[in-house]
């Protein structure tokens, strides 16, 4: 650890430029100094409650509300007006010369709408364009005050508000949510001493290393400039041509292509940091610090097939999964869990923790969990919460402080500059959604949509006029931890930055068998849309460096032989500190288990036994999975025995990828109905091949047989009851299991 100059007091030599006798000096009040009794960040909240954020609320409401409700709008029951508050008598008909004669230039009313709505959009995120958006808490699991002053961590049970927001890169604003793509996962905390952004991925490691290869990486993943395709996708020439020219994007390639990147839920990924950080405690004394969100629901994803069918049935699917849970009072949640170590840890590893291609292994650094995240409300208005919120890397709040992260260096640049296009202007820090809680008081004044009304005839510091205010809060602010730097100015990376491959290997080999082979099909997917051979070639060379058995799959996948490794730029790479870390699978976070907010499909048809039907949804909603009736049309089934029931999904309006779990009826006019829509078939085969659930009651069995479905027992997915049978149990277990993947084989069975 480091001590910073804590006791240095702020504006040290401005004093003596006012010559000794202090002869020129202002008046008393000029620099204030900070009066020695300044809130510090516990000191401004009471119990666990910030004096900012108002008293403690009840469940699913949110802190951030109160400060928005100046904002709100609600028309419910008002009359219609113009943006200057002119009644409007007439909505439907723009004022004419006679009812056939000319529209009118004096009609300000049909101008302002049409002016209005000419400017409603506004730039897109140059990346993170696509993103979903949500309000929510963070509560402190006990304080932090020893590591850090970060006013979030300062006291056991200390409610901050936030909000989040997840997003997917390379595609539009208006792009599919289950494109292969990492997740963006940024959580904006309203801190009392000021906002800080965590604007990290559901990926740990980055592309590359430093901020000046960004752009190029960005150009080289979105559409192709000549004819702008692909949409939302990694699967095209320009990507692995820059791919295979970066040697140190091999370990994020690993995450990108594993399923990773096609989380089955936001609610289901993992959020990180993914830099190195530092923490500052309030003596001056620093750690280096990694953040990581674990989910609560464990951790869980998408196959591939199945990403890409559900991109054509609802290309909202995770705005969707995260809407519906908060509407439905399932509030995700996630462990905010930190990893620290000293500057003399970093420096005896074999990578540079300044190299955001690299990660610190929990097998090195355990998790220290400090705190839970809840996402409980939804926004009221999309454009003005999600689309406008501003993150930005360099929001960071006393506490919290950056290190020499060469990726990171730009990132302080880049967000507050991209802002000032996307949001037109240097004010969209007023912007509801981006204000902080706590207050703001500064000289800046002006410019594009300014909100704040400065009162006062002081705009600058030193002054006499407004007593030195505001005045400078010294030690109380925000102080850069004074990392001692005495080095050339040079262009290059330091020498550990130039192994990339002993962490790849590290993921690779940590990866369950259906992980891998997963990786290996992704890898053989995108480069067989790749049309010029030498970059598939020159891939493959830089996979032989990662693992052979991977390379060798991609190549029998690709139809091509192994070529000779691709050149490493270390002769003596240093020996990685572990050769497995079970922590960067999948499935070592399955989460609490059970099948809350799982989707289940049960098919019905004119006929059916309504009993057993109703008593299975009574039994799944109770665990609370989300059981569905599903028929050729929606609306009441004719049952039977009499029982109500209700078909409230079409085999068309949500097709079965939709769904987490199939449930076949027992009854055999039932089960030849069902035969003979295709629809069933198609339901069936996916279920299977993706790795989901599927039960079937009775009769049939014989649809399980027609779609080719193997129902020797041996597979815990596959559950055959029969007639009459009405034990859930099996089912509800192989359901909390999400997938069985021990069926899966490639080319699928099924
Ligand atoms: Fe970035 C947006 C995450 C590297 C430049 N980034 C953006 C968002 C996330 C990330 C989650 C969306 C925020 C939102 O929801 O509004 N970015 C990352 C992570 C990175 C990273 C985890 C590496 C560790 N980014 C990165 C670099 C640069 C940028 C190296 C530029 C030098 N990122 C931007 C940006 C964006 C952005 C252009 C686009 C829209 C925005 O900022 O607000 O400034």
């Amino acid at each position: 650890t480091q001590t910073t100059s804590a006791g240095i007091p702020h504006n040290a030599n401005k004093k003596a430029e006012h010559g000794l006798a202090n002869a020129k000096a202002p008046p008393e009040g000029q620099h204030v100094e900070p009066p020695s009794d300044l809130p510090t960040a516990s000191s401004l909240s009471e119990g666990n409650v910030s004096p900012k954020t108002g008293p403690a609320v009840a469940a699913g409401v949110n802190r951030t509300v109160e400060p928005l409700d100046r904002v709100r709008v609600n028309s419910d029951g008002e009359r219609l007006t113009t943006n200057q508050g002119v009644p409007v008598a007439d909505n439907q008909n723009s004022l004419k010369a006679g009812l056939r004669g000319p529209a009118l230039l004096k009609d300000f009313i049909l101008r302002e709408k049409i002016t209005h709505f000419d400017h409603e959009r506004i730039p897109e995120r140059i990346v993170h364009a696509r993103g979903s958006g949500a309000h929510g808490y963070f509560e402190a699991y006990e304080s932090l005050a020893d590591i850090t002053r970060a006013a979030p961590f300062q006291e056991k049970g200390k409610i901050t508000p936030v909000f989040v927001r997840f997003s997917t890169v390379a595609g539009e604003r208006g792009s599919k949510d289950t494109a292969r793509d990492v997740r963006g996962f940024a959580v904006k905390f309203y801190t009392d001493e000021g906002n800080w952004d965590l604007v990290g991925n559901n990926i740990p490691v980055f592309f590359i290393q430093d901020a000046m290869k960004f752009p190029d990486l960005i150009h080289s993943v979105k559409p192709e400039p000549h004819h702008a395709m692909p949409q939302a996708a990694s699967a095209h020439d320009t990507f692995w041509d820059f791919a295979s020219l970066m040697p140190e994007i091999a370990h994020m390639l690993m995450w990108v292509m594993s399923d990773r990147a096609i989380p089955r839920s936001y609610r289901t990924m993992q959020g990180f940091g993914v830099h190195t950080f530092r923490f500052v405690n309030a003596a001056g004394e620093s750690c280096f610090v990694k953040f990581h969100w674990n989910p609560k629901l464990g951790t869980h994803s998408l196959v591939w097939d199945e990403a890409v069918k559900i991109a054509g049935a609802d290309p909202d699917y995770n705005r969707r999964d995260l809407w519906e849970a908060i509407e439905a009072g399932e509030y995700p949640e996630w462990e905010l869990c930190v990893q620290t170590f000293t500057e003399a840890d970093a420096d005896r590893w074999s990578f540079d923790v300044l190299d955001a291609t690299k990660l610190v292994p929990e097998e090195l650094v355990p998790l220290r969990p400090v705190g839970r995240m809840v996402l409980n409300r939804n926004p009221d208005n999309f454009f003005a919460e999600t689309e406008q919120v501003a993150f930005c890397a360099a929001h960071v709040v006393p506490g919290i402080d950056f290190t020499n992260d060469p990726l990171l260096a730009g990132r302080i640049h880049s967000y507050v500059d991209t802002q000032i296009s996307r949001l037109g202007g240097p004010n969209f820090h007023e912007i509801p959604i981006n204000a902080p809680v706590a207050p703001v008081h500064n000289n800046q004044r002006d410019g594009m949509h300014r909100q704040a009304i400065n009162r006062g005839r002081v705009a600058y510091e030193p002054n006499s006029l407004g007593g030195g205010c505001p005045f400078q809060a010294g030690k109380a602010g925000f102080v850069s931890f004074p990392e001692p730097v005495q080095q050339d100015e040079v262009r290059g990376k330091p020498e550990k930055f130039a192994e990339h491959y002993n962490q790849a290997t590290l993921f690779y080999d940590s990866q369950t068998p259906a992980e891998q082979n997963h990786i290996i099909a992704a890898f053989r997917f995108e480069l067989s849309k790749v049309t010029v051979p030498a970059i598939r070639e020159r891939m493959l060379s830089m996979l032989r460096n990662v693992s052979e058995a991977l390379a060798q799959g991609v190549a029998e996948g690709l139809g091509m032989r192994l070529p000779e490794p691709m050149p490493r730029a270390l002769d003596n790479p240093p020996q990685p500190e572990v050769a497995t870390s079970p922590a960067l699978s999948l499935m070592f976070r399955p989460g609490e288990g059970g099948i809350r907010t799982r989707k289940i499909a049960i098919l019905v048809a004119n006929g059916i036994a309504g009993a057993p039907i109703a008593d299975l949804q009574a039994t799944l909603l109770a665990q609370g999975a989300i059981p569905r009736l599903m028929a050729a049309r929606i609306g009441p089934v004719e049952t039977s025995d009499g029982t109500p029931l209700e078909a409230d999904v079409s085999t068309e309006n949500e097709p079965g990828v939709l769904f987490d779990a199939l449930v076949l009826p027992d009854g055999d006019a039932v089960v030849q109905a069902l035969a003979a829509d295709g629809h069933t078939d198609e339901h069936i085969r996916d279920q299977y091949r993706h790795g989901k659930t599927l039960l079937a009651l009775g009769a049939s069995v014989r649809l399980l047989e027609q779609a080719g479905v193997p129902k020797d027992g041996s597979d815990p997915g596959v559950i055959v009851l029969e007639a009459g049978v009405s034990d859930w149990s099996r089912f509800i277990e192989a359901v909390g299991k999400h997938r069985h993947f021990e069926r899966e084989t490639d080319p699928p069975l099924v």
